[in-house]
């Protein structure tokens, strides 16, 4: 059986991102024996004619479309992908008769939506190594599911007989134009942010990688020339062991490379940044959200000013670059918090500021209870504290608009891809805000 799969997401701000969710899938499928080829969307100009070309001579028996996104979060300037989306669909169905089945972190958080609006043959929820193996067996066999939405059990163990091989993918485009790819270390979050994504898609109980086979894959890549990693674990730092095995496991083999990653602003002494360094920290992207005790309270945060504080501090002791990751109008934002975030974050001196406006709404998230009146759909809601609704946009323009290492997607601050694949085409690699602080005025 001839089995395609799709990566369908052709954002390239803040950088392309390799397709890992697409890339497991992939390899799910190569090792299953079954014949596969992969198309990514990201990395041609032409992904429609491209991809007609590609299916009029593959005939193939499965395409497995991997969504990524649902929208770029940007508030007031948020623009969903879904026409694009519907644009593949419609290739795929014209120019072949092969089965189709979609998943990915998007299709998960509106699985019934997306079987609406894009009429797969069949969705799959949740993470699809096992359970797109399944049906694609069904359909070899000839007993194809009824049912057209299916549900993935969460893996237990994701000591997968290999790492993804990535064939098919261009890891060098990502390396070159993203500066950096990405690897998997755990899959869960202990925590229970308000408005996250994360413990919908990946459940509350972490799931580990052992160390040693997690090291084995970067030092794989290490020997094809890649020397930037960023590992995609919604918090890296935590459970914090684990992650010093990682750390203790790159520092062992000795490998030369560079590294980045989401942490909490919950450090509490500088020992674990030291090792972090030791194996090749570049920086450090904080998941701070915001920076006053009652905006911190209204996203359920599990730590305090005073943390992001000290985490700053450490950062600034030993030379580590770090970005904080804000939302702002979030529950319990008024004027005065607002303020004080903007004020706090100015006196930690970060490299970055990346600022989202106003709380993208998500089904399967604890805030929705609180404030969603009517359906949440892929056309994306923002909540807004009532409090500065009329005022945040230009209250964040003024503060910002003399700051050049803010980057805030919905005022179109930071933006400028042309002026970022410049900066590629120099040659940088790691997190694009690493170099912000060069812009910094103050
Ligand atoms: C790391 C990360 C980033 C990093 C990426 C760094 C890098 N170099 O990779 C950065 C910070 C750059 C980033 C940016 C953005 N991100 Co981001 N990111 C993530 C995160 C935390 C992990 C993604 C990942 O790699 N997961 C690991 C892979 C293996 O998992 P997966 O892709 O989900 O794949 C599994 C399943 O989905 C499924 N599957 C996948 N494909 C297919 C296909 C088929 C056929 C089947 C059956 C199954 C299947 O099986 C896979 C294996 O189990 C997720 C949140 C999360 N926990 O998922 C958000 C997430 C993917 N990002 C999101 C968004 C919106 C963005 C941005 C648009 C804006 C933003 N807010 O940051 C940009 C877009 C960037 C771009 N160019 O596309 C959203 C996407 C959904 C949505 N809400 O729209 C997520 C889910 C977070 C959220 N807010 O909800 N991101």
């Amino acid at each position: 059986m001839k089995v395609l799969i799709i990566a369908a997401n052709r954002e390239r701000f803040p950088d392309p991102v390799f397709p890992l969710g697409a890339a497991y899938i992939a390899h799910a499928v190569e090792e299953s024996g079954f014949d596969v080829s992969v198309f990514d969307c990201c990395i041609t100009n032409e992904p429609i004619s491209e991809l007609a070309a590609l299916l009029d001579t593959g005939d193939f028996n499965v395409i497995g479309i991997s969504l990524r996104n649902v929208d770029n979060n940007a508030f007031p300037k948020a623009e969903n992908y879904l026409d694009w989306y519907m644009e593949i669909f419609r290739a795929c169905r014209d120019n072949s008769k092969a089965v189709i089945v979609t998943g990915g972190s998007a299709f998960s958080i509106f699985p019934d939506l997306f079987m609406n609006e894009l009429q797969p043959d069949y969705g799959i929820r949740g993470e699809g190594e096992y359970k797109f193996i399944e049906l694609l067996k069904q359909i070899e066999d000839g007993t194809p599911p009824s049912e057209k939405l299916l549900h993935a059990d969460t893996i237990r163990d994701l000591n997968f007989d290999s790492f993804p091989s990535r064939n098919g993918f261009n890891t060098s485009f990502y390396f070159e134009k993203g500066g950096c790819i990405n690897i998997q270390t755990k899959r869960g979050c202990e925590y229970n942010c308000a408005y996250c994504t994360y413990p919908a898609l990946e459940g509350h109980d972490y799931r580990m990688r052992t160390p040693s086979s997690l090291v084995d894959e970067i030092e794989y890549w290490t020997e094809q020339g890649i020397t930037h990693y960023f590992f995609v674990d919604s918090v890296f730092n935590a459970p914090v062991d684990y992650a010093y095995s990682i750390v203790d496991e790159i520092i062992r083999r000795d490998l030369k490379i560079e590294w980045s990653g989401f942490f909490a602003p919950i450090l509490k002494d500088k020992q674990f940044l030291m090792a972090c360094l030791d194996s090749g920290l570049a920086s450090v992207d904080l998941g701070t959200d915001a920076f006053s005790t009652e905006t911190l309270k209204g996203h359920n945060k599990f730590f305090t000013v005073d943390d992001i504080f000290r985490s700053c501090e450490i950062c600034h002791d030993l030379g580590v670059k770090f970005n904080h990751s804000l939302i702002f109008g979030g529950p319990n934002e008024t004027e005065a918090t607002l303020l004080e975030t903007l004020i706090n974050v100015d006196k930690t001196r970060p490299t970055s500021v990346i600022g989202f406006i106003g709380v993208r709404l998500y089904p399967g998230t604890p805030i929705i209870d609180q404030v969603a009146h009517g359906e949440v759909g892929i056309d994306p809601v923002f909540f807004v504290s009532e409090a500065v609704s009329e005022t945040l946009l230009d209250t964040l323009q003024n503060y910002t608009s003399d700051k050049l290492n803010w980057i805030i997607p919905g005022l179109e601050k930071g933006t400028n891809t042309k002026f970022l694949n410049r900066l590629r085409k120099k040659g940088l690699k790691g997190q694009i805000w690493e170099y912000f602080d060069k812009f910094t005025t103050g």
